[in-house]
């Protein structure tokens, strides 16, 4: 089902001219409320009347991830914060969270790219759906459910986590529809097929999966545990949370990106260069219609390819493949973005601790699965170490929200490459 046939459908040259004249009212908004943006757009030697339309887009400077860090919390905000009738905030790369805010306007388009969204992958009104994605300042759970009760599903707010209780409520409130990790998919058909619950004895023919990495083997895999459509969705939470781009069931073959919200580019990384449609770029999208935040060629760090072609499924917003890595070395630890300069953070900030530590990175199940080890500034005995320890992984605790295994270890025993330097990220995923 297409939720708003007329835009999801809308000829690519229709597109592209309310692109552009977005872009041009975008460009004065910006420069005129945002002093970073004009401080930008002055360096550029931009002038905003001389965007008129998509053709002057590669004329606009970029704006990074460290550009909303340096402006924490609300400095990149264009309207008023009476205005601002939400925040939600995800990993930046120090200790500081990265925070957006929505005013009614920005939400309203958000339940709206959301409804689109589960629209795409199967979902119908009247449908019932369990949104496992976690509420609270994370984007997946709040923007899913406005979404959902947009599109006119019964939404399960149940949030992240708990398995035994998401698969009792699979059983017992028989949702048609889940929205969580494609990793905890994994786990939560493998729990229903240990607890032998029939397949056609539930209702859930549909997931929506994103907010990390996956594959399409993760989808044969996942499709095979239970006759479901495994769908992607992605997005950010600088561009507006979940719904910046989904597949549609019917071709599963890349993500339509709601274009008439949010231009997207494929850039090369090094150059800031566009590539061609069919080549690999570090994805970049500016956000035509949102007021709180809008942003101006967001780098996202995501490489993916973009295509133009038409979709089967009748939809002409370009889609994007899937994302084939970072050009940062973000990690997304159970839907958690994770830096690895955050845990070196928070580590220093333990006197008792050496410069000295790595962060391992492995699979446990489905899941990704930190350990980090550190050594000690001087040598004590195994409660000593232990109590350390403790210590560090409540100050990790404390930036990221997540648990790691945490080991501290006797000065000087970690080891060093060549050079006399600790490889800090140990990646044994592939292992
Ligand atoms: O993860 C928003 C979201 C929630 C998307 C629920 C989908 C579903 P952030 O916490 O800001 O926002 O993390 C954004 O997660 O730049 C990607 O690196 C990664 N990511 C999100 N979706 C996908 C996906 C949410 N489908 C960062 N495939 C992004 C691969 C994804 N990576």
């Amino acid at each position: 089902m297409i939720y708003d046939e007329a835009i999801e459908t809308m000829p690519r040259s229709e597109l592209e001219a309310v692109q552009g004249e977005r872009l041009a009212a975008l460009t004065a908004r910006v420069y005129d409320r945002v002093p970073f943006y004009k401080k930008a757009l002055d360096d550029a030697g931009v002038s905003p009347d001389e965007i008129k339309g998509l053709d002057d887009l590669k004329r606009l400077p970029f704006t990074r991830k460290r550009d909303l860090r340096d402006n924490y919390p609300f400095g990149l905000f264009a309207v008023p914060m009476d205005q601002v009738i939400r925040v939600h905030a995800s990993s930046g790369t120090t200790g500081k969270p990265t925070v957006v805010g929505y005013t009614r306007a920005d939400i309203d388009i958000w339940a709206d790219v959301c409804a689109r969204s589960l629209a795409a992958s199967g979902a119908e009104p009247g449908m019932m759906f369990q949104n496992a994605y976690g509420y609270g300042l994370f984007t997946g759970g709040l923007g899913m459910h406005y979404g959902a009760e947009r599109l006119g599903l019964t939404v399960i707010p149940v949030s992240g986590g708990n398995t035994a209780r998401q698969v009792m409520l699979i059983q017992d409130f028989m949702p048609h529809v889940m929205a969580c990790t494609p990793s905890y998919a994994l786990t939560i058909c493998d729990r229903l097929i240990a607890a032998g619950v029939d397949p056609e004895n539930i209702n859930l023919r549909t997931f929506i999966l994103g907010a990390e990495p996956w594959t399409d083997e993760m989808r044969k895999s996942i499709e095979a545990k239970l006759p479901v459509n495994a769908v992607n969705i992605y997005g950010l939470s600088e561009i507006i949370g979940p719904g910046v781009s989904n597949e549609c069931v019917e071709a599963k073959d890349g993500s339509h990106v709601f274009e008439d919200h949010f231009i997207v580019e494929a850039v090369d990384p090094e150059t800031g260069e566009q590539v061609p449609d069919g080549e690999v770029g570090e994805l970049v999208f500016t956000t035509l219609t949102k007021e709180a935040i809008p942003l101006l060629r967001y780098r996202t760090g995501d490489r993916a390819t973009v295509n133009r072609e038409r979709c089967i499924c009748g939809r002409t917003h370009a889609r994007m493949g899937r994302i084939l890595g970072r050009t940062d070395d973000m990690l997304i630890i159970r839907g958690v973005n994770v830096f690895p300069s955050q845990i070196e953070a928070a580590l220093l900030g333990v006197s008792e601790l050496a410069p000295h530590h790595r962060i391992i990175v492995t699979k446990k199940g489905n899941h990704d699965h930190l350990a980090v080890e550190v050594e000690a500034v001087q040598a004590t005995d195994d409660a000593g170490y232990n109590t350390l320890a403790a210590r560090a992984k409540t100050a990790v605790h404390e930036i990221l929200g997540l648990n790691v295994d945490m080991t501290v270890t006797p000065p000087n025993t970690l080891p060093r490459s060549e050079g006399g330097k600790l490889s800090r990220l140990v990646d044994r995923r592939n292992a």
